[in-house]
């Protein structure tokens, strides 16, 4: 193919990314990812993976984007922009609306839709020219963040995050894999970030405490998201957070600026029933209301441990401890029903969420009532013996 062709090509996936609203192309080759191999293997070696599996699984196949395609010569990276969390309707601060969880941005929004059908459409364009491709979005086969940052969508930031001068980190990204040879993007971009510390100083956990470098077993959004019991350390500092965190993205000045090539629209989530969402924000009391069938139809598009509707439970219980009105005649007939939950799980958490709201009684009925009799794994005996900071 000529380098005329080649850059023809090149156009033609450019203006296919910008007609299905894309908000940044780059192109990179495919040598593995040495860079992202290391931070990997070091964090598993620290720990700091705290389990997770997704590219940490197995580090040498999602660093090595040969594997993904026979014969691939390039990697066409993607981002798309969402709109950042709404001040008013999520703070995701530990201060939203008595009751309300908040709801990280990225969720609130269809930015994955897009881009998926935006690397689709990529994918046809490269088939029709006799190409083989290949989208990856959010996949195990591939660091995306390591290929936007080679492909200078941007640099990675004191958060982990991609980030790009002209879109701030508020993206999603994504690639397609190629056996095309199409013409490299401009230069790496160099870090933005300077002695900016925002990210790292904001974190509610300390996650960030060494710059880039994130440890998992201390971030919310991963905490959320992990099987077990939520660590009793970080429930208050989980605040309103039901699921996702976006306190490091929301303090980067580089989010700050109006940016120009915005597209993205946002999309009301909903759970299609009166009153339990408000944009990107549940009722935590109307979640622990519904069935588990309901739940997975409406939040089973979610990230849950082993798909099983309890972990959406526990995080709704840690977040009305810390938002709930102890008042309020409806949070107390959740907690008497979590307490009575044939859950061990759900229960564990209704005993802290209880105690958080100073309705010590509530469980002390429950006890009466049987309470901790089935327990085989202790985890109501272990919320029991242990103190729980009073909500203030
Ligand atoms: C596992 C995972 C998580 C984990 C762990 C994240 C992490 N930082 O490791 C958890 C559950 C915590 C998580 C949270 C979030 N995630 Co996530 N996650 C992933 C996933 C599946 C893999 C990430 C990965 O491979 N990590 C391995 C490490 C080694 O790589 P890395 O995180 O990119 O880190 C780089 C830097 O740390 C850098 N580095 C290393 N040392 C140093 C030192 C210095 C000084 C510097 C500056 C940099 C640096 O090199 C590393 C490798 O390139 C990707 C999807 C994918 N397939 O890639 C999405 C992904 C990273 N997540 C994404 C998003 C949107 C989020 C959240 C914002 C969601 C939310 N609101 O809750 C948060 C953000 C938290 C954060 N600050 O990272 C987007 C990020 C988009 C972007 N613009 O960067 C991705 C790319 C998904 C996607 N396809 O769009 N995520
Ligand atoms: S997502 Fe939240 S908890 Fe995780 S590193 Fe960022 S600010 Fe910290
Ligand atoms: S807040 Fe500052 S240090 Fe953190 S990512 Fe943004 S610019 Fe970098």
């Amino acid at each position: 193919m000529t380098a005329g062709a080649n850059r023809l090509l090149l156009e033609q996936i450019q203006h296919a990314a910008a007609s299905a609203g894309l908000d940044a192309v780059g192109v990179t080759d495919t040598a593995p990812f040495a860079q992202a191999r290391r931070a990997i293997d070091e964090r598993k070696a620290a720990g700091l993976h705290a389990g997770m599996w997704f590219t940490y699984g197995r580090p040498e196949r999602s660093t090595t984007p040969a594997g993904i395609q026979a014969g691939a010569r390039s990697i066409v990276v993607c981002a798309r922009r969402y709109e950042p969390p709404d001040p008013h309707t999520s703070e995701g601060s530990g201060t939203a609306h008595s009751g309300s969880g908040a709801v990280a941005a990225y969720v609130a929004s269809d930015a994955y839709g897009v881009l998926r059908a935006g690397l689709e459409r990529i994918c046809e364009v490269l088939r029709r020219n006799g190409y083989d491709a290949v989208a990856v979005c959010d996949d195990n086969r591939l660091v995306d963040r390591a290929a936007a940052a080679r492909a200078g969508l941007g640099w990675l930031g004191h958060n982990t995050m991609l980030l790009s001068r002209e879109l701030g980190s508020w993206t999603v990204l994504g690639s397609v894999v190629t056996t095309a040879e199409l013409p490299r993007s401009g230069e790496v971009q160099t870090d933005g970030c300077g002695t900016c510390r925002r990210c790292q100083t904001a974190c509610p956990t300390g996650a960030l405490d060494t710059a880039g470098v994130l440890d998992a077993n201390r971030c919310l959004a991963w905490l959320v998201q992990a099987p077990g019991v939520f660590p009793p350390e970080y429930r208050v500092a989980l605040g309103d957070r039901l699921y996702g965190c976006d306190d490091c993205q929301t303090v980067c000045p580089f989010n700050d600026a109006p940016v120009a090539s915005a597209r993205s629209q946002p999309v009301e989530f909903g759970l299609g029933r009166d009153g339990a969402t408000r944009g990107g924000s549940v009722g935590v009391v109307e979640l622990l209301q519904m069935t588990d069938d309901d739940l997975m139809a409406a939040f089973g598009h979610w990230y849950i441990p082993r798909r099983r509707p309890e972990y959406l439970r526990r995080n709704a219980l840690v977040v009305l401890g810390n938002v709930g009105d102890p008042g309020s005649p409806a949070v107390e007939e959740m907690l008497r029903m979590s307490l009575s939950s044939g859950s061990d799980l759900v229960a564990a958490h209704a005993v802290w969420a209880a105690r958080r709201l100073g309705r010590d009684e509530l469980v002390a009925e429950a006890r009466s009532v049987g309470l901790g009799n089935h327990d085989p794994d202790g985890l109501v005996a272990a919320e029991l013996a242990r103190p729980v900071p009073r909500k203030g």
